[in-house]
């Protein structure tokens, strides 16, 4: 064995940030990952670097950017990768799964991501990328960097996540407050990063199976996503159900998707007969050649608080914001009387056991609408 051979193996795990966003989402990353997963931040904007609790830091555009961001230009942001790439490729070397999480719209996410999506490949890396895309509100010029950023990783054949923010922002009424909005927005996205990690990191058959998961990122369409919490693993099958009807997709939409990723959180892992009525849920709402995942991962949090996460990829794309469902918030406490809404709590949908479900006599378990085609927004 010679001296290279003795070191730790690499994670399975290589997380790259990429742009503020990018940055900020690997220091929300549950520690409970830390020694499964590599974090490396890439950015131009030094302030960010310097904020960031990530060990691994690489400085975009030091020469042509001085440390600072790139002002929303895409192109520069392409041009400081090209200054750095030799560190990149560095630090890639010996990777193993590298996912690239960025926000699409400013410059450096937009022109980094692309071609360090690209670098990882060439370096025969797999690699999966967790995106999204502009709120419509941030105007054109983020969309057209959004837009651009997304088509040069399809035309690179990169597998992705993309998240429609407005989509996401759909679901929570129109008086939450900006922060909290995007605030919302993270703890979703964050939920859907750590059910892909737990996903690989989990041994066969509860995960770890790569070409499974590109299957449901897909390399076209839209990704969505919820949370949910119940607290008793009886309760999974409802929660799963309220997922789904929180999703807002319709049964043409579900029937399409490339496929679902189900990740249950507790201090107990549940049985199979707590388990399997809420997958079979989900095969029957998607289609024959969806991919259907499901991981289950031990946490430290109390017996009662069981959380539900649900991803699906490559739901044909909508403008716009989706139709919002009607929310009740499930709180610990009393909600405050007035002021903003509880958006750091997980959601309770619309659904319930006692929603009329009685058509045909069919598909009981299947909310009238996703068996209706009745939110067909
Ligand atoms: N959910 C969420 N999205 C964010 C947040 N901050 C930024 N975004 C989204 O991510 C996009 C890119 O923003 P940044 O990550 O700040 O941009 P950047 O890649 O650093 O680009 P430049 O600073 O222009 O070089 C924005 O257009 C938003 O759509 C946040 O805190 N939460
Ligand atoms: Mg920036």
């Amino acid at each position: 064995m010679n001296k290279k051979d003795k070191r730790a193996p690499a994670p399975p795990v290589a997380l790259w940030g990429v742009g503020d966003w990018g940055v900020r989402t690997l220091d929300r990353l549950p520690t409970v990952f830390e020694e499964t997963v590599k974090k490396v931040a890439l950015n131009s904007d030094l302030q960010s670097l310097v904020l960031s609790s990530t060990p691994v830091k690489i400085t975009a555009g030091e020469k042509s950017l001085s440390g600072s961001g790139t002002g929303g230009d895409r192109v520069r942001g392409e041009k400081a990768f090209a200054e750095c790439r030799a560190a990149v490729r560095k630090e890639l070397s010996g990777s193993g799964i590298v996912i690239v999480a960025a926000g699409l719209g400013g410059g450096i996410g937009s022109g980094a991501a692309p071609p360090l999506c690209r670098l990882a490949a060439e370096l025969g890396l797999p690699v999966l990328a967790l995106l999204t895309r502009p709120f419509e509100f941030e105007g054109k010029k983020r969309a057209a960097n959004s837009r651009e950023a997304v088509e040069a990783l399809t035309a690179a054949g990169v597998s992705y996540l993309s998240f429609s923010l407005d989509r996401m922002l759909g679901r929570i009424e129109e008086s939450a407050p900006c922060d909290r909005a995007f605030e919302y927005c993270d703890r979703l996205l964050d939920a859907s990063l750590a059910a892909v990690i737990s996903y690989l990191t989990v041994s066969p058959p509860l995960g770890g199976d790569q070409a499974r998961l590109r299957n449901v990122f897909a390399p076209e369409g839209e990704s969505v996503a919820i949370t949910v919490q119940c607290d008793h693993p009886d309760k999974i099958l409802a929660s799963v159900k309220s997922a789904v009807t929180q999703l807002g997709l319709n049964p043409a939409e579900l029937k399409s998707a490339r496929g679902a990723l189900l990740c249950v959180r507790a201090a107990r892992l549940p049985t199979i007969a707590q388990l399997r009525p809420a997958l079979d849920v989900l095969s029957r709402i998607l289609g024959e050649q969806s991919e259907l995942l499901f991981t289950v991962r031990q946490s430290s949090e109390p017996e009662d608080r069981i959380r539900v996460d649900l991803v699906i990829g490559g739901a044909e794309a909508r403008a716009g914001r989706a139709p919002s469902v009607p929310l009740v918030f499930e709180t610990g406490s009393l909600p405050p009387r007035q002021g903003k809404l509880p958006i750091g709590q997980e959601y309770r949908g619309a659904f319930s056991d006692t929603n009329p479900t009685l058509v045909d006599g069919e598909d009981l378990d299947i909310p009238t609408f996703i068996r209706e085609g009745l939110n067909t927004g």
